[in-house]
């Protein structure tokens, strides 16, 4: 086989790409800001360098491995090289490491940790610029820029959307959305997935954690929460424990201790998504077959690039509101009767994996009659920084039930979390055969997992029912060609804009794909073992459906029609 020599030591080599994988395979990670698997190489950095043997200094990241080929990754040279990109970056840089949002997790404090720098040789040259939080669900501090273009690359090529760019030349260059726009201006989707690759605080997803707090230390508010599906199986991580650990009962007993009053699971609000959209998808299916497929509304990024770059395909998407509008809107109804009662006001809080419910939160479709159905949205990092905060043990707590009365949800709802995971749990639903062996059988349909574009096929009844499944938005505009070109149909598309679905969403812990992997098979784990699959089987939705809050008003409270 072919190898390289690194430091002396021979390392065997067949597929890898460049040699910083290479390098990656003999237990070194070099220092890099600008390289990620998934992203194209942009080679700009410079921090990857290694040595070749006739002492040339080249970069790891776009220099593919060649056989018997010899380098170093630890020289002086090296050593000189990369202090002095570090020293030449901090020196541009806005340096207010302890009031920073990315503080304890930023690479270029880190990389200068690693490289113990205790001064940096170049004068401050770093520009003051204005900091654009016009968008509710991300915050650009263009000051803190280091131009490795992670963001943009992350935005035009996996997104499809193109909102930001690399603006004007030498030292006054910056990544700004065009013509100087503020983010809310443009055409982003609020993913955050700049944010998620980001490595400083250049952009970062926006907070609301002074808002939280302060509800909570309000005598006179309810705080009631719900926990999204992606959360469970990520949070753990920051904590030491395994990704896909599923800590839902830790988390319940965390957020207890913080203070909020009342704790539930938004499963339940998938389970009543499920519930109304296989309605629309068995009625699609009735009209027989269009030139559009009934497409899934659960993603708030993805309804905003339909809006934004496809207005022709809004009439197919499903009318549902997510499941944690569809959730909040349900809550609120609940409490009302008793927050008058009791002279309190009901805050509604969503603990998210996602940048975008920010943005869907604030959306007046979702204010009714000046009560928003979700006041506010905590990403999973931000419930992170609010038990670090206080200091809660998170090993060590027993973990607790969500409240009552909605303390039963359906696995079927908890795989939402993964990509593919709508679409199985809508395949349970229109089945006629309900057997553990045919719910088994949907597993093995090839709608699980990370592919980019996922198609099956599913007899039912007469017909066959054609489903396809795409994350990442770059993924769903090639599958929209093929639709819009004729060249293929489908009865029911499932859109996630995060690659990998929402256990990949901004708010999450950073992940690789092997986090990403783990936290998905986390979810479905947790659906194996849970004793109820379908969400027609949860009593909680039965009641629900029975009960006076949705009787007669599930159009009202489960439906939304944008009004773009
Ligand atoms: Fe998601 Fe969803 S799965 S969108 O990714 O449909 O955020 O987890 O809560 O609403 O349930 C996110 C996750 C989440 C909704 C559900
Ligand atoms: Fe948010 Fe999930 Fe959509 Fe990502 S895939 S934007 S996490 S809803």
């Amino acid at each position: 086989s072919k190898y390289m020599i690194i430091d002396g030591n021979r390392v065997d080599f067949d597929n890898e790409k460049n040699i910083l994988q290479v390098v990656k395979k003999a237990g070194i990670h070099l220092p890099t800001f600008c390289y990620y698997s998934d992203l194209s190489i942009y080679g700009a950095c410079r921090m990857c360098v290694v040595e070749d043997k006739w002492g040339g200094i080249i970069a790891s990241c776009s220099t593919p491995p060649r056989d018997k080929m010899e380098i170093k990754t630890n020289t002086p040279k090296l050593h000189q090289h990369r202090k002095m990109i570090l020293e030449l970056l901090l020196a541009a840089h806005c340096s207010d490491c302890t009031t920073c949002e990315k503080n304890g997790k930023c690479r270029l404090q880190e990389l200068a940790g690693r490289y113990g720098l205790t001064q940096v040789r170049f004068k401050d040259e770093h520009t003051v610029r204005e900091i654009d939080d016009s968008s509710k669900s991300i915050v650009r501090d263009p000051s803190k820029c280091i131009l490795c273009g992670d963001c943009v690359r992350m935005c035009q090529e996996v997104q499809n959307v193109g909102a930001i760019d690399f603006a004007h030349r030498g030292a006054n260059m910056i990544v700004s959305p065009a013509f100087n726009k503020k983010l809310a201006e443009t055409n982003c989707v609020n993913c955050g997935q700049c944010a998620a690759v980001c490595p400083t605080g250049a952009i970062t997803v926006a907070s609301n954690l002074k808002d939280v707090w302060k509800a909570i230390y309000d005598p006179k508010k309810r705080v009631v929460a719900q926990v999204a599906p992606a959360v469970r199986v990520a949070l753990g991580e920051e904590f030491g424990l395994n990704p896909g650990k599923n800590s839902i009962g830790r988390i319940f007993a965390a957020m207890r201790m913080l203070g909020f009053d009342i704790v539930f699971d938004t499963s339940i609000g998938a389970d009543l998504t499920i519930m109304e959209e296989t309605n629309e998808l068995l009625e699609t299916l009735e009209k027989g077959p269009g030139k559009y497929p009934l497409f899934t509304s659960c993603c708030p990024a993805w309804i905003r690039y339909a809006e934004t770059q496809h207005p022709e395909i809004l009439p197919y998407i499903s009318s549902c509101k997510s499941p944690m509008e569809m959730f909040g809107a349900v809550l609120k109804e609940y409490y009302k009767e008793q927050d008058e009662k009791e002279g309190v006001s009901t805050v509604s809080v969503a603990i998210m994996p996602c940048a975008a419910k920010k943005s869907e939160a604030a959306r007046e479709e979702f204010i009714r009659n000046d009560v928003a159905d979700v006041d506010y949205v905590l990403t999973t990092t931000e419930l992170i920084r609010m038990i670090k905060e206080i200091g809660i043990q998170f090993n060590n707590l027993e973990p607790q039930a969500p409240n009552m009365p909605f303390s039963i949800s359906s696995g079927s709802g908890v795989i939402f979390g993964a990509t593919g995971g709508v679409t199985e749990a809508a395949l349970r639903r229109v089945v006629a055969d309900k057997s553990p062996t045919s719910l088994k059988e949907i597993e093995y349909l090839g709608i699980r997992g990370f592919e980019s574009i996922k198609v099956a096929e599913v007899p039912l009844g007469d017909k066959v029912v054609r489903l396809a499944v795409v994350s990442g938005l770059g993924n769903a505009e090639k599958l929209l060609e093929v639709i819009e070109s004729g060249e293929e149909h489908f009865d029911f598309v499932e859109v996630m804009a995060c690659p990998g679905g929402c256990i990949a969403g901004a708010g999450q812990p950073f992940s690789h794909r092997p986090e990403k992997e783990q936290r998905t098979a986390g979810l479905y784990k947790s659906d194996s073992v849970s004793q109820i699959k379908l969400c027609e089987d949860n009593p909680v939705i039965h009641d629900l459906y029975e009960g006076p809050i949705l009787k007669d008003r599930t159009h009202e409270l489960l439906h939304v029609h944008y009004k773009h």
